[in-house]
């Protein structure tokens, strides 16, 4: 299948992350796509292409005006402050703070469109965030195309990104604008499967009340794992998108027997509301070695799955998303690839 990949993902390269108290190098780097990209050329996944862009009115369908036109200007804003670091949210409007205003200062704003404080936005974040866009957008087009499936190798990842906040190293949430352009492009239903280990709070964000877009997600328990505030099995979406939302929290030490289980339940739901076309938010952080998760899969079981998803028989787009085991990330991801195109 067709992999999208823009060398401007390289544009974003933080130098902080706040993890455990201590500024560290972010386990979201560019290396990441390198790996992956590298490890799909591997095992034969090579026909690569660059995307073209796209523009913003997709993107604007689905994310607040003020909340792009923030990320684009964010670190111009900092940078004119004087800040030496980069641009760390670091005070939020919480329970009882005032919600309805924007900050005009950049410290109130970065916290106002920001839901973690992990997460820096830095000098080139943008134009790598547009183009990880550009390329969920073009795997969409070559899907609606009436091509069987396409893998968009995002980064940054999105799927945390909400309606109008960043955080989890998610800007623009790539799957959810995927989703939309197919549904631009004639589905009449699309189906979002998020199966990165952490809940896909933006993606549910932004389809919560819709019944066009199933979201389902397969993630650690949020009582234990990011994003800590969403994500429980009684969240199944709101007025039209009632029943259009599924969640599967799974515990600490989830192996593939367990973690497969809900997969399938999913998939049959996903049948069930008579989507179209899928989308596939494909982080590998599920790996039984990945540092900031907890689940257990094999290389193998990601083999595995990926047969589990083309037997699902849509039209599918893959958007890369989390995995940080640098040993075998580009492997595993390369993997559920080399699982579908086996069937
Ligand atoms: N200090 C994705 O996989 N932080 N995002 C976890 C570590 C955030 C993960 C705690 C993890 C975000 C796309
Ligand atoms: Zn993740």
């Amino acid at each position: 299948m067709r992999v999208f990949f823009s060398p401007d993902h390289q544009l974003r390269d933080a130098a902080s992350e706040l993890h455990g108290g201590l500024l560290v190098k972010p386990f979201e780097g560019p290396f990441r796509a390198e790996l992956v990209a590298a490890a799909l050329r591997e095992q034969g996944h090579g026909d690569f292409h660059e995307p073209p862009s796209h523009g913003l009115e997709t993107a604007l369908k689905l994310h607040d005006a003020g909340y792009v036109a923030f990320l684009q200007t964010a670190w111009e804003r900092w940078a004119a402050d004087g800040y030496e670091g980069e641009a760390i949210p670091s005070c939020f409007p919480v329970r009882r703070m005032v919600q309805n205003r924007v900050p005009a200062d950049i410290d109130g704003a970065l916290g106002y469109y920001a839901f973690a404080a992990e997460t820096a936005i830095t000098q080139g974040t943008w134009r790598a965030a547009v183009s990880s866009m550009d390329s969920a957008l073009a795997g969409a087009n070559h899907v609606a195309d009436g091509n069987r499936a396409a893998f968009a190798l995002c980064r940054p990842p999105g799927h945390h990104a909400s309606i109008d906040q960043f955080g989890g190293y998610c800007f623009l949430n790539n799957a959810a604008i995927a989703a939309q352009r197919l549904l631009e492009r004639g589905a009449g239903r699309v189906a979002v499967l998020d199966v990165d280990f952490h809940h896909g709070n933006g993606t549910q964000d932004i389809f919560y009340r819709r019944g066009d877009v199933f979201f389902a997600s397969i993630h650690g328990d949020p009582e234990h794992a990011f994003p800590h505030f969403l994500g429980f099995a009684d969240e199944t979406g709101e007025g039209q998108g009632e029943g259009a939302t599924a969640n599967y929290p799974l515990p600490s030490g989830t192996g593939y027997p367990q973690w497969l289980e809900a997969l399938d339940d999913a998939l049959a739901r996903i049948a069930g509301f008579g989507a179209q076309a899928l989308v596939v938010s494909l982080g590998v952080d599920t790996f039984e070695r990945d540092p900031i998760s907890f689940f257990k899969l094999t290389s193998e079981d990601f083999i595995r799955y990926g047969s589990v998803l083309a037997q699902a028989g849509l039209p599918t787009l893959f958007c890369m998303e989390g995995g940080y085991g640098v040993q075998e990330l580009g492997l595993n991801a390369a993997n559920v690839l080399t699982g579908f195109e086996q069937g």
